[in-house]
């Protein structure tokens, strides 16, 4: 990678960090309600492998799908960032028009098929995106993002083995943050390596850390390969750990503080900033500025924006909800044929 490209890529990462940590101040203050989880210390994930996805066939090119811990995956897939506040926020600018919230970020016109509250609900869904890019026959993909716990839903294994059957052009990443809620992974999950599950299926699959931008990037360019080329699905494992609770609801009490310690001492920004220092790409200075100059950027215009968008009319309470919709787009040709709506 190019300086100027590491130097981006430790910017977008601590654009995510302060955008993640600026949702949590807006949330004690109200301004932001329902469920929130946040993506503090995975972000060389969700960067590294959209990073490596849209290199060759730029943004917005694939479907990317994910579950509730979205904001991130939506930003970086090219969902503008002002939006996804805005819908955190409830607002009529949200990319959702307020209506979804942090769990239902969707913005198709980059592709971004959705934040899902259903763990696992994205597997059968990407196997869907896959089929149609494979009709389509313009070396599309479909990225799939899920946490360790949706592994054990049923939805994992019948895409599997259909996705593997059908040889279907998606890739699937595990952010394997040894959680599920409160519960930890060993408690639940009778193979800890998730990478190995994929036997199964015959489905290739790797393990890696989830906390080296650079690791999960050269992991990812060969699993992009193998996928864009008609090989079939290949499945990412990377190891990593959310520093937050896992929404705002909960304190995360069941990890010791000794466990976060360890992680944040693998913190994937750290990690990055302390290499190109090392190299002499950056300085300690430089550092601060592009802290500060994210801080101002989040604070001056994408918080900005959010908070002075309307928020959606009462009028418009019912505008985008299937059932007895007067507009005729929404449920005509259901309704003349007498079923299936509802
Ligand atoms: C079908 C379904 N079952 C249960 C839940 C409740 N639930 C929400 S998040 C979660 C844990 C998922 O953990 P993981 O897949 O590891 O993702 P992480 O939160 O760690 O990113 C559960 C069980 C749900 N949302 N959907
Ligand atoms: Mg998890």
């Amino acid at each position: 990678m190019s300086k100027t490209d590491r130097k981006r890529l430790l910017r977008e990462m601590i654009f995510y960090r302060r955008f993640e940590e600026r949702t949590f101040e807006a949330y004690m203050e109200r301004k932001i309600g329902g469920f929130l989880h946040l993506y503090s210390g995975q972000e060389a994930v969700a960067t590294g492998v959209l990073q490596m996805v849209q290199a060759d066939r730029g943004i917005g090119f694939d479907y990317v799908i994910t579950g509730y811990r979205d904001h991130i995956h939506a930003i970086k897939s090219g969902a503008p960032a002002r939006e996804v506040m805005a819908e955190l926020y409830g607002k009529e600018t949200g990319s959702s028009k307020g209506r979804g919230g942090s769990m239902h970020i969707f913005d198709p016109s980059a592709h971004f098929m959705g934040g899902y509250a259903l763990v696992g609900q994205p597997f059968p869904l990407a196997a869907g995106l896959a089929l149609a890019c494979k009709h389509q026959r313009e070396g599309r993909i479909a990225v799939c993002f899920l946490g360790d716990g949706a592994n054990n839903q049923g939805t994992f294994h019948e895409t599997m083995n259909m996705a593997s059957i059908w040889k279907l052009p998606v890739l699937f990443v595990c952010e394997n943050n040894l959680y599920a809620i409160g519960t930890a992974i060993e408690r639940s999950t009778a193979v800890l390596d998730q990478y190995q599950r994929l036997g199964a299926y015959k489905i290739p699959a790797s393990q890696h850390s989830g906390q080296d931008i650079e690791i999960v990037m050269e992991a990812t360019r060969s699993a992009v390969t193998h996928v864009r080329n008609g090989n079939g699905p290949y499945f990412l494992e990377f190891l990593t750990y959310r520093y937050r609770g896992h929404s705002m609801s909960d304190s995360g009490a069941y990890r010791s503080k000794e466990e976060v310690t360890d992680w944040m001492q693998q913190d994937p920004i750290q990690i990055l900033a302390t290499r190109l220092i090392h190299a002499n790409e950056l300085t300690e200075g430089e550092l601060k500025d592009l802290e500060q100059e994210v801080q101002n950027e989040i604070d001056n215009d994408i918080i900005k924006f959010a908070e002075e968008s309307p928020e959606p009319r009462v009028e418009d309470l019912t505008k985008y909800v299937f059932e007895d919709n007067p507009d005729p787009r929404w449920i005509g040709p259901l309704r003349a044929g007498g079923e299936a709506h509802g």
